[in-house]
């Protein structure tokens, strides 16, 4: 079974997609995605002009062999725009395999741990009433678990905030951020930041939404990078109270040790990683036990192979996953998450944002959503198939993540 056709495809049906296709001479056909959000065309000239050209001919059953030749003869290592290329061709193969073999990838990685997975989608708004609206509509598309988000008083525009956001591009309809918030044109756009405001003003939205929703609902947060260890010290121990399934990124994680110090004063969970790429990032906070979810995603952590090693690893110290799963992961890496997330034995929550309806138009998909759990369906493969004419409707449209300043003109994470 040999790698024959290789084609890289670039779609934007609702925001931008990287898919790595590859034929084998028996005519099979596995994806992988490939998308660095917005960087995504780095990925696509790594592929085109790098990886592409050394898959050909190869034997498309070597799956481990092809991630090592990949990783190691590049002499270059790591990074999200090596990691994001080898994992679309990680998938892709798995993909493959699962299609010769006549069986979901799930089966192939030890079969099914679980019925289904649990998944958190993503409630906000900029008041509080607001965002009880969002949790209830998140609780009728049943939602068992729900990530609050909370505009802050004095600070006008926060990213993963919907009211900040137009529903689709040009509808002028306010609603979800997340189809694009990476907003399309040359330049990002500009928001705001105060971290003593927002510390002071999140633990009395969780009180509301407690009080509001009772003690059952497992409620997360996402910090995104934006507090020093100490500030998240201070977030974590005052939103005990509440009982947080857990915090996200409550400080940038380059330095794995500053966790140590919110680890001292917090017993709220930590989960952090969505910007990882490799075992090696997560070396230290695993050996450590400094965090209780792993955030990577199977797009940016070298696919299904390099993640289900780091998963395997964080399973010894009794941490489980939390696998990223924002709309900029394409349906067949959530495929690819599905898959690795039913096999694994420390599964612990999965990350879900409904794709749009015209992201679904070009990637046709076999999961299903029954109450509030996720399952990958038993199609072989992935389960995700690709329509080419549906994605060329829809060419790449230049489009950048936001970022923070703060009131006296300083760059800010966000
Ligand atoms: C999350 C995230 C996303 C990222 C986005 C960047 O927890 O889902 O933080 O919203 O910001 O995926 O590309
Ligand atoms: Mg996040």
């Amino acid at each position: 079974m040999i790698i024959d056709r290789a084609e890289v495809i670039v779609t934007s049906p609702s925001r931008n997609f990287v898919t790595l296709r590859l034929t084998t001479d028996d005519g099979l056909v596995g994806i992988g995605d490939a998308t660095l959000n917005g960087r995504e065309l780095a990925v696509v000239a790594y592929l085109k002009d790098h990886v592409v050209p050394l898959l050909l001919g190869r034997d498309a059953h070597r799956i481990e062999d092809t991630w090592q030749f990949l990783y190691r003869s590049a002499y270059w290592r790591r990074g999200p725009v090596t990691m994001a290329a080898i994992a679309a061709v990680d998938m892709a193969l798995w993909d493959i395999k699962g299609k010769a073999a006549g069986m979901p990838v799930y089966q192939m990685l030890g079969g099914a741990s679980r019925t289904g997975l649990l998944a958190y989608g993503h409630a906000s708004g900029t008041s509080n009433e607001e965002l009880f609206d969002s949790v209830r509509s998140h609780q009728e598309q049943g939602f068992k678990a729900i990530r609050v988000q909370t505009g802050v008083p004095g600070l006008k525009s926060i990213y993963g905030i919907a009211s900040n956001a137009t529903y689709e591009p040009g509808s002028g309809k306010k609603g979800r951020y997340d189809y694009e918030p990476a907003v399309r044109g040359a330049l990002p756009k500009e928001e705001d930041w105060d971290t003593r405001s927002y510390l002071r003003h999140v633990p009395t939205v969780f009180e509301a939404v407690r009080n509001e929703f009772g003690p059952e609902l497992p409620l997360l947060h996402d910090g995104h990078h934006r507090m020093t260890p100490i500030q998240a010290a201070q977030l974590g121990k005052s939103l005990e109270p509440y009982d947080l399934f857990w915090l996200e990124d409550c400080t940038p994680a380059e330095n794995p040790e500053s966790l140590r110090l919110v680890r001292q004063h917090t017993t709220t969970p930590l989960a952090i990683g969505e910007i990882f790429n490799t075992v090696w990032d997560y070396q230290q906070i695993i050996r450590e036990q400094l965090i209780d979810y792993v955030r990577g995603a199977v797009t940016h952590m070298g696919g299904i192979s390099h993640l289900k090693k780091t998963l395997d690893y964080a399973a010894q110290y009794q941490i489980k996953s939390g696998m990223h799963g924002p709309t900029d992961i394409s349906p067949v890496g959530m495929a690819a998450a599905m898959h690795l997330g039913l096999s694994i034995h420390n599964f612990g929550i999965q990350e879900y944002m409904k794709h749009s309806d015209r992201t679904n138009e070009v990637f046709q998909q076999s999961f299903t959503w029954t109450d509030g759990m996720l399952h990958p369906g038993d199609l072989p493969g992935l389960g995700v198939e690709l329509d080419v004419d549906a994605a060329g409707k829809y060419p790449y449209e230049q489009a950048y993540l936001p970022f923070n300043r703060l009131a006296d003109g300083t760059v800010h994470d966000w």
